[in-house]
């Protein structure tokens, strides 16, 4: 599953049009002057962000991306049509990147509807009516149209979202994106049911933010044990990790230590990353076991720990009271990851 959040591709712009070369033909006019019309542009290659988009699945299937070629030019001075412009849609969120070593960046659609116009149709050719001088009256000169442009390059998507979820696998992660947006997650009673990342936005007390829901995290997962790291890339743009730690689990302070090393190990700034942690699945557990677990937690982490149940509804009020408050607090999420490239190696 590892080339859903990136994927290299070619993109090439429509060469243009040739131009022309025509004379008038008329009765009663034996030489015509010259009138071959220019080509037209060729088609622009365009990247637009849209909604609704989460992944770079569909440019496994789809590489290559040609626009068309503009039109030559005809007799009687028409200019040819030009090549409509080729518009590639990508999720928000998705960087593009040079096929070089340093995958440099060359543009970064952030915004819903944002638009790069990537590289430029060749211009038409000139038509031999342009090389009309007083002198040469008669010219056969035109110009073939030129050519488009094209190179390899590389998309890869960050996901743009104020929260992002982590925890092992199992923990409940996508039943609690489930439970506090409109998303309609895959939920399964066992590991790695969420293969790709999935976006959500939570309307709380008139607050709003957008909470992503990614594959869940296993030991060693920062150096690719597992599918959680490639997706930990989703999670370097977010403010605030909500950390979810199964009450189900063998050892929770075990999971919580784990899934926190991964962090940790993957560097980009996920540590510093402000985290809240709650205890899900807190219903399999009797009230007493409950807090002497709570405590322990706290305990380890250092932090506040929330005890909710998603699916029934439990303990969802405070943690979100906590979420939208710390949000208020948190820097605004950093653009500059010049640090994470080393986590992200090509296919
Ligand atoms: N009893 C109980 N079960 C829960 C709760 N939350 C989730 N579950 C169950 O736990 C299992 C895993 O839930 P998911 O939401 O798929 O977990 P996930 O973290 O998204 O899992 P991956 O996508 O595999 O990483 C499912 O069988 C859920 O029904 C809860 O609060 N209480
Ligand atoms: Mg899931």
């Amino acid at each position: 599953m590892h080339f859903l959040d990136q994927a290299k591709i070619f993109v090439r712009s429509g060469g243009g049009g040739p131009g022309a070369v025509s004379f008038r033909r008329e009765k009663f006019v034996e030489f015509g002057g010259p009138d071959g019309g220019d080509g037209g542009k060729g088609g622009d290659i365009v990247f637009e962000a849209v909604p609704g988009l989460n992944t770079l699945i569909d440019f496994r299937y789809t590489q290559h991306f040609r626009a068309p070629r503009g039109k030559g030019g005809s007799g009687s001075n028409r200019t040819g049509a030009g090549g409509a412009d080729l518009v590639i849609k990508v999720p928000v969120g998705t960087q593009l990147l040079a096929d070089d070593e340093d995958r440099t960046l060359l543009a970064d659609l952030t915004r819903e509807g944002e638009r790069v116009s990537f590289l430029k149709g060749g211009m038409g050719g000139r038509g031999n009516a342009s090389y009309k001088t007083s002198t040469n009256r008669a010219p056969r000169q035109h110009q073939t149209g030129e050519e488009g442009e094209e190179m390899w390059l590389w998309l890869r998507l960050k996901l743009l979202a104020d929260v992002g979820l982590v925890g092992l696998p199992n923990a409940g992660k996508s039943t609690f994106l489930n439970s506090v947006t409109n998303a309609a997650a895959k939920v399964g009673a066992y590991p790695f049911t969420t293969l790709r990342p999935q976006l959500g936005v939570v309307r709380h007390k008139g607050r709003e933010f957008v909470l992503a829901d990614i594959p869940g995290l296993i030991e060693g997962a920062a150096e690719g044990a597992g599918i959680g790291d490639r997706f930990l890339g989703h999670v370097e743009r977010t403010r605030l990790l909500l950390h979810l730690i199964p009450a189900d689990a063998e050892d929770p302070v075990e999971a919580w230590r784990i899934v926190r090393g991964e962090i940790e190990e993957y560097g980009a700034g996920l540590s510093e990353k402000a985290e809240v942690i709650a205890l899900s699945k807190a219903d399999l557990l009797e009230a007493k076991d409950r807090s002497v677990l709570i405590r322990k937690l706290e305990k380890a982490s250092g932090a506040a720990v929330f005890a909710i149940s998603a699916p029934l509804g439990e303990g969802m009020d405070p943690l979100l009271d906590r979420i939208v408050e710390t949000l208020g607090q948190a820097r605004e999420p950093e653009h500059e990851d010049a640090e994470a490239e080393r986590n992200w190696s090509p296919l």
